[in-house]
């Protein structure tokens, strides 16, 4: 049995930002990850994700102003480049309240703006219909995150600092108590504090101690579509990362990204997808999704082929109000929970390792958690006992 002062169980985004920070506090911190890294079994995988700070909800641009600065520390401390600026489009019925929220909340914490018209709209972002009765703005500071390369970067870092990654390692038991024991395929752990940040498997390992979170994991279909002429779409001609927040075809997000990973495809995805056990992702098929982009595609982004040309999976783990969870286990508080990152998460890495780490040390969390606390849930959260 080894003892360590914190174990964080799940080595994606959140939990190798925790392990970093516990690391850096001088913990003696285990990082374990049921699958040999790196690899795409669960939501932190891919080349890129979107970076912003358009948000209907002001705490979330509040945790984003800290972040930003966080990104660019943890880019300095390791030499890496791990953030473009590309700015972010967001389209969606003028009127609408998701719309105007977001608007008014970029502007109220003065977040660089440019608001488009229905006039000027195509001298700004050429090769894309503005739908009738669509409001435009650009975010100018968003831009993509290369995902693959800060999982390599956080990681590194975390070893630099004297922390120990276990991969290809499951957990197996949590037993509960003053030292948490931690039991994998390959060993037995014991730890003064146990952080779970398991992504879609989080209500897996919460079963050993009696609790489960309503959380409902979903496979996406991330879809990357082929430019007809290459090029179009590129972040050399200024093409951004973009949301729609509702269009003809649904109320859910679309949203996409210049092309990065395969030449000549722009990545554009919908924001959600179909009910599915972690374990059967490659079961769930549904395609639903698919039918919507290709309709929105063809009468928005005229310069894509509408068939998708590659399809890869991802999940999110998604809570009733696509707020995270970042709180103590309700009865075991030496057990934190990382979860339910809800398909917006990976941005937040750096912060939301600050917050998990405050949590593991018995501090006082730097930024006010009551929208992330297990106890809203309240009588949806089932309790196994
Ligand atoms: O939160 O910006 C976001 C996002 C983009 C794609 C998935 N989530």
């Amino acid at each position: 049995e080894e003892e360590f002062d914190c174990v964080v169980i799940g080595a994606g985004v959140q939990g190798s930002f925790t392990a970093y920070q516990l690391a850096k506090h001088n913990r003696k911190t285990l990082l374990l990850e049921q699958f040999l890294l790196p690899h795409s079994r669960g939501s932190s995988h891919g080349q890129t994700r979107i970076i912003r700070k358009a948000y209907q909800q002001e705490f979330y641009v509040q945790m984003m102003e800290e972040c930003f600065k966080m990104w660019t520390q943890l880019e300095k401390e390791a030499g890496v480049k791990l953030y473009r600026q590309t700015g972010l489009l967001v389209m969606g019925p003028e009127k609408s309240e998701p719309y105007q929220l977001i608007k008014n909340t970029l502007q109220k914490h003065k977040v660089p703006t440019v608001v488009l018209t229905q006039d000027n709209f195509n001298q700004h972002i050429p090769n894309v219909r503005l739908a009738e009765g669509d409001g435009a703005l650009v975010e100018i500071p968003a831009g993509v995150l290369y995902a693959d390369r800060v999982l390599r970067t956080v990681q590194e870092q975390f070893q630099k600092q004297g922390g120990v990654i276990r991969d290809n390692e499951k957990v197996t038991d949590i037993k509960p108590g003053p030292l948490v024991t931690v039991s994998t395929s390959a060993g037995v752990y014991r730890a003064k504090s146990v952080v779970i940040t398991a992504g879609p498997w989080t209500n897996t390992l919460l079963a050993h101690t009696a609790l489960q979170l309503p959380l409902e994991v979903v496979k996406i279909n991330v879809c990357y579509w082929k430019e007809k002429v290459p090029g179009t779409y590129h972040v050399k001609q200024h093409f951004p990362c973009f949301i729609q927040t509702e269009c003809e075809e649904t109320k859910e997000h679309i949203y996409g990204l210049p092309a990065n990973e395969y030449p000549g495809m722009v990545k554009i995805c919908y924001h959600t997808g179909g009910k599915t056990d972690p374990d059967q992702r490659d079961q769930q098929r549904d395609r639903s999704d698919i039918d919507i982009l290709q309709r929105y595609i063809a009468r928005s982004i005229p310069g894509l082929i509408p068939e998708p040309a590659v399809v890869e999976s991802c999940m999110y783990t998604l809570t009733p109000d696509h707020d995270f969870v970042l709180d103590c286990h309700p009865t075991y508080n030496n057990i934190i929970i990382g979860a339910g990152f809800s398909g917006h998460g990976f941005k937040f890495g750096p912060i939301i390792g600050k917050l998990l780490c405050e949590l593991s040390l018995g501090e006082v969390p730097s930024f006010d958690l009551s929208p992330f606390r297990i106890r809203r849930f309240q009588a949806n959260t089932k309790s196994a006992l």
